[in-house]
């Protein structure tokens, strides 16, 4: 194949001469002066004259306008604070005649936080010269006759409306010359469509040919009497090469998602600007962190749900703003907009997930704990905690290891003489039926002796490394010293990423892979000879708001150059290309599923691989965050996600640490992780009473394994969530759409840990409807208030949802033991005494068990006579499933006597809690088992 380095898009379109802005009339410049000074005269003449106040108004359109009372222009920088769309956003107080050079409306009284530069209402931007509607969409065409004040607008342009579903539109908009392509992100968008239906749930409309470009989107009811409004643009429309601005009013002020940022779980509509641009940085508030997801999931007032995916990988910021409104800003690409309409949050993480990519289907041994840290030194090292943690009885099915594994801190090298036998290691965990994972980071050496570094020299020879703006390879600096970068797109990189780590896997044969540094982090700016800072890519006629004030702060230059493009449109897919490579690689080095997970992440991570969030710090704080952080991740489909257990910066505490266990273990990724010369934070680290709130906390774990592992199921079918925000079971009551205190698994389990330091009693909200302890089985029956859960050091409050019945299966010490134990249901009874539940279930590491048919499925149900399982699959037959025991939670009633399959069976019945219990049954779940009680 031929090298083609050079991205037509952005050179095209940066040879564009640029054309001085056109000066446009001035809204609101100097009327009050001119129309003193003239005063006087004004009052003659237009005795005399009449038309001549029209004259002289025309300078002063703003005057005219209230004067005429003309009902298309009056007004127009009459705009109430919170619906002033920023004209400056370079800086917080531009001055008055700064923005008078942008013909922007200026009010310099402090106003909370609202520009002091804003757009007029009637900004002349773009025209509608065309629009043709047909059954599918709409086909637009805009011109700009008035140039903006950045620099190289794109006059002609064309939006394309498509109804794809009756759910779900897209919306793009890019210049209509063919012949210019501009850049728009290579990711893997399923497309299919069944167009509109006769019913969508959506209207969009266009201004009509003539008028200023505007649209609005409602939702359509279904009486069709009433719509709601749920897009509405405002501000400025600019499209310009290096400048694309959409600005648009919310229904309400309910927005969550647009990470990968730390942040309150729903967002603060007053005045926040979220950066995206991938970082290397510790969660920490308003700034870029490791990932992008442009993406928000909207509450609209009532509870109807819908989400906006803006498909656009340029470094970007948007803002929100009490209006309620929200902005669009990116430095490039095109204007791709998909709205789902839900209406409930489930249906819009769905139907999101339905063209991003669903979650990948993980082994099961990825559920079980990992355990890791940077600076165990040696193999004997990281023997010592699996050992400790074993001997404590805590299930642990992966163990991992930081760079100190290498050799000078290459990837796919082993550090023999300074870190031990990794072979014997990995060994040794695999006979302990556990699982081996290590860091790899992207930074190759190329400082190694030519023909002796595999990595290296084979890279080379594919020549697949990112290259400078003279072609050369663009050299870092990360932890091996210097270092060159695989390009992901290159055609070869799948072929070259496979290479290397099937040649490391033959000597440690790894099960997963940890990548990190992936955004591309750069101990250098730039590279190690700096960056063309003078070019248009390293320097943009405006910088979204990023750490460092340029793009390419601890990263590489926004100039290099990858085969697809440059790294000013790919930089926030680096991660994503390369979970997606580790993905392949280990799939066909293992031919079983893969497990990578990634710092950095692009919308559309989840089906490659899961996310762990960074350099969290060892404090109650960030424990806290914590929930936010993987609530918000799910929303963008990653599944498989966890916070470093015990926080990963800074010494931790055995409070804390016991505290983190509980709230970790119902991570979906489960995975302790510490920083290099702290002090150690395994859960056999700190004595027996820690060591023993760990072991129940993660023996719970494992006994809920199926229904986790059912949730991820219906994830990677469906789309649906595994950790949910209250709101998402709930999205009616407005109490809950602010809780990130607690979470839920899926629509069952709620999970309410202690978060504060010396903290023993939990407030939790409690949804309407019966609640179970966990434990006990006692009924809480929730009324939509807080209660006060009391909660000593070795708790973490946990309840069972009435109306739900969760599969179990007796936990062990690995899953590979668990797997081989009984299974149990949970089951919670509701109000009207009815329950539901189902699992999935096959071997838990073949590729593609759901299409090859090797998986078996159940559906459980309860009512007020007893509980029935029924499998409504049989694929999988390697494994015998036997159900050993059932609990009933809030069984009213003593029963006098219970049948299994017909015959009488023992039973317990606590009658404090109202709980039924039946152990050591012994049944085949191949056939359909009914478990019947009666009351004499
Ligand atoms: O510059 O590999 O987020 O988990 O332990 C630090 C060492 C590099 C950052 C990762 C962290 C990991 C560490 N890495």
């Amino acid at each position: 194949m031929e090298k083609k380095f050079v991205d037509i898009s952005v050179v095209k379109d940066m040879e564009i001469i640029y054309v001085p802005v056109k000066k446009q009339k001035r809204p609101n410049s100097h009327c009050i002066e001119v129309f003193l000074l003239l005063m006087v005269f004004v009052t003659c003449l237009s005795i005399l004259n009449p038309s001549f106040i029209d004259k002289m108004l025309s300078y002063c359109p703003l005057m005219k306008a209230k004067d005429k009372g003309n009902p298309e222009t009056a007004g127009t920088c009459t705009i109430d604070t919170s619906s002033r769309f920023d004209c400056y956003p370079e800086k917080s107080l531009p001055t008055e005649s700064e923005c008078n050079t942008r013909n922007c409306c200026y009010d310099a009284q402090d106003s909370g936080g609202a520009p002091v530069c804003f757009y007029p209402t009637n900004y002349e931007g773009y025209r509608v010269t065309s629009k043709i509607e047909t059954s599918t969409g709409i086909n637009i065409m805009l011109n700009r006759t008035t140039q903006s004040f950045r620099p190289n607008d794109i006059n002609q342009l064309i939006m394309e409306v498509t109804y794809e579903t009756p759910t779900r539109f897209r919306i793009r908009i890019t210049n209509s010359d063919p012949d210019v392509k501009r850049w728009e992100v290579p990711l893997d968008i399923n497309r299919d469509k069944t167009g509109p239906g006769v019913r969508p749930l959506y209207k969009v409309n266009v201004s009509d040919v003539g008028s200023l470009f505007s649209f609005t989107v409602n939702r359509t009811a279904t009486d069709s009497s009433n719509t709601l409004n749920l897009l509405k643009t405002g501000g400025a429309f600019i499209f310009a090469d290096q400048f694309l601005q959409l600005s648009y009013f919310l229904p309400s002020n309910n927005i969550y998602g647009l990470g990968e940022h730390r942040d309150t779980l729903l967002h603060s509509m007053n005045w926040t600007r979220f950066t995206m641009w991938n970082r290397d940085h510790p969660p920490s508030e308003n700034t870029n962190l490791y990932g992008d997801h442009p993406f928000y999931l909207s509450v609209e007032n009532g509870g109807n749900c819908h989400g906006v995916f803006l498909l656009n990988s340029n470094a970007m910021e948007v803002l929100l703003q009490p209006a309620p409104a929200i902005t669009w800003r990116t430095i490039g690409g095109v204007i791709d907009l998909y709205m789902f309409l839900g209406p409930s949050p489930n249906d819009v993480i769905q139907q999101y997930t339905e063209i991003i990519g669903r979650t990948f289907m993980p082994p099961y041994w990825s559920l079980g704990f990992h355990v890791c840290r940077w600076g165990y030194l040696t193999v004997n090292g990281t023997l010592k905690v699996v050992d400790r943690i074993r001997d404590y009885g805590i299930p642990q099915d992966t163990q991992w290891n930081d760079i100190e594994y290498s050799e000078g801190k290459r990837d796919f090298t082993t550090g023999f003489s300074t870190f031990g036998n990794q072979t014997s290691l990995v060994e040794e965990l695999h006979n302990r039926g556990m699982h081996y994972m290590m860091i790899v980071d992207p930074g190759i050496s190329n400082k190694a002796d030519q023909g002796k570094y595999y990595s290296y020299d084979l890279g080379v020879k594919l020549d697949v490394f990112i290259k400078n703006v003279s072609s050369l390879p663009l050299v870092g600096a990360v932890w091996p010293g210097p270092v060159v970068f695989p390009d992901f797109t290159h055609p070869k990189s799948q072929d070259y990423w496979t290479a290397i780590a099937a040649d490391f896997h033959k000597s440690v044969p790894f099960d997963g892979m940890w990548i990190d540094m992936n955004e591309i982090s750069n101990f250098v700016n730039g590279s190690t000879s700096g960056c063309p800072y003078d070019s248009p890519l390293e320097k943009p006629p405006y910088t979204p708001n990023v750490a460092g004030g340029y793009l390419s702060y601890n990263t590489i230059c926004a100039s290099a150059k990858q085969y697809l493009s440059t790294q000013y449109n790919l930089h926030t897919l680096y991660g994503l290309m390369e979970t997606k490579a580790s993905n392949r690689a280990l799939e066909s080095i293992r031919g079983k599923r893969s497990f990578v997970i990634s710092r950095s992440s692009f919308a559309g991570q989840g089906h490659f691989g899961g996310h762990w969030t960074g350099d969290n710090a060892a404090n109650f704080y960030d424990m806290y965050k914590s929930i936010s952080e993987i609530l918000s991740m799910n929303m963008f489909g990653i599944t498989m996600v966890g916070a470093d257990i015990c926080g990963f910066r800074d010494n931790s505490t055995e409070q804390l640490c016991q505290r983190w266990h509980q709230l970790g273990a119902f991570y979906t990724f489960s995975r302790n992780h510490n920083d290099q010369h702290k002090r150690p934070q395994d859960p056999g680290a700190f004595g027996p009473a820690l060591a023993e709130s760990t072991r129940k906390a993660y023996l719970i774990r494992y006994s809920l394994l199926p229904y986790l592992y059912t949730l991820i199921y219906k994830s990677h079918m469906m789309g649906d969530t595994v950790l949910r925000p209250l709101f998402f079971e709930y999205p009616t009551v407005v109490d809950t759409y602010s809780i990130d205190r607690q979470f839920l698994w899926g629509p069952a389990l709620l999970i309410s840990p202690a978060l504060d330091k010396d903290q023993y009693t939990v407030e939790a909200y409690i949804p309407v409807g019966y609640w179970y302890d966990y434990y006990t089985g006692e009924r809480v029956i929730g009324t939509g208030d807080k209660i006060n859960l009391t909660t000593p050091l070795d708790k973490i409050n946990l309840h069972i949802r009435g109306g739900y019945i969760l599969p179990t299966q007796q936990p062990a010490l690995t899953t590979t033991e668990s797997r081989k134990n009984k299974f149990g249901l949970l089951v919670a009874l509701n109000s009207t005494n009815l329950a539901e539940g189902d699992l999935f279930w096959d071997d838990g590491d073949t590729l593609d068990t759901y299409y090859q048919k090797i998986f078996n499925s159940f559906t459980f149900s309860a009512d007020k006579n007893g509980v029935y399982s029924n499998p409504v699959f049989k694929g999988y037959t390697d494994e015998p499933m036997l159900l050993g025991n059932v609990t009933v939670f809030g069984l009213q009633q003593q029963p006098t006597g219970v049948t299994l399959n017909g015959v009488s069976t023992n039973y317990n019945y606590n009658a404090e809690y109202k709980v039924l219990y039946m152990v050591n049954l012994s049944t085949t779940m191949s056939n359909p088992i009914q478990i019947q009680w009666v009351f004499s």
